[in-house]
């Protein structure tokens, strides 16, 4: 297995036993990057928290690299958690300009989606990142989240409660989980990147990207399209009624002091305008 174009100069994929996980987990290698969330004009509205192995010999790993291994050990959930912890503490150093409506959101593991802490964890976070105008979203994949409606509506009126927005990760591959739109509030539909990619060329791509959207709109939910990576992509998909877009087009994940540099420059330069 190879380390993706966009992780760096990572070399060998390294020993993943459970030995060298607990090692990295008490080392606290498993960190947050971000990646922004753009609106229409391609304004930062938002980020999605992602997990790389901060590796001391194989570099800056991606998670296709070694989630299975986490998640196969049981330990998924504990590295979500730190990874969670250093958000805060990193969240010290965010610039004011963040003080304004914000989403950030994570990847929930099914292991956590079927816990009973997963709110209490969020609420705990909440309270230590008392930026009134930050909404914290939790993505749920598509693989490890099904949950079964009951379950489903009890996490989701949680969530609702504790005004925590919920997500569909990847939507639209692997098996259908339609039946999640009516176990309560679902606030985004993450438009998998491979529907991106494949509408090129393939006009029914485009009316399945369509009926999306209006099938969002049905559930005052909206539509981030993932996997950006041409102008063209992100005009064909404004055209199409889609208003949140993530992507390399835009950036790529980034460790969080550069986001913050970054968002500073950005809101900088709009006030500026
Ligand atoms: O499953 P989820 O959508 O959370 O996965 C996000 C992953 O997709 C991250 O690891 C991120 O690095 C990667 N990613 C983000 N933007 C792009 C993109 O524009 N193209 C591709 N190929 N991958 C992307
Ligand atoms: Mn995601």
């Amino acid at each position: 297995m190879h380390a993706p174009a966009h992780c760096g100069r990572s070399a060998a994929v390294p020993p993943m036993d459970r030995r060298h996980l607990l090692l990295a987990l008490r080392r606290r290698e498993f960190q947050p990057f971000l990646q922004p969330i753009v609106g229409e004009e391609g304004d930062w509205q938002g980020a999605e928290i992602l997990m790389r192995w901060q590796h001391p010999h194989a570099g800056v790993l991606a998670p296709a690299i070694f989630l299975e291994r986490l998640s196969e050990e049981g330990l998924l959930a504990a590295s979500t958690r730190q990874m969670l912890q250093q958000v805060r503490t990193a969240w010290d150093s965010a610039p004011a300009c963040l003080r304004q409506p914000f989403v950030l959101s994570f990847n929930a593991c099914g292991e956590q989606l079927q816990g009973e802490s997963l709110v209490a964890q969020c609420q705990a976070l909440l309270r230590r990142l008392p930026w009134p105008q930050l909404q914290l979203m939790i993505e749920m994949p598509e693989r490890g989240a099904d949950l079964g409606p009951e379950r489903c509506r009890r996490l989701f009126a949680q969530c609702e409660r504790a005004d925590i927005a919920i997500a569909l990760d990847d939507f639209g591959i692997g098996d259908a989980r339609l039946h999640q739109l009516a176990c309560g509030r679902v606030s985004c539909l993450k438009l998998d990147r491979s529907f991106v990619a494949a509408m090129q060329g393939n006009s029914l791509y485009s009316r399945l990207i369509e009926t999306i959207v209006s099938l969002a709109a049905e559930f005052d939910a909206t539509v981030t399209a993932e996997g950006i990576e041409t102008r063209g992509q992100w005009q064909r998909l404004r055209r199409m009624g889609v208003r949140r877009f993530q992507g390399y087009y835009f950036a790529r994940p980034l460790a969080m002091p550069e986001f913050f540099r970054q968002m500073q420059r950005r809101r900088g330069q709009a006030a500026t305008n």
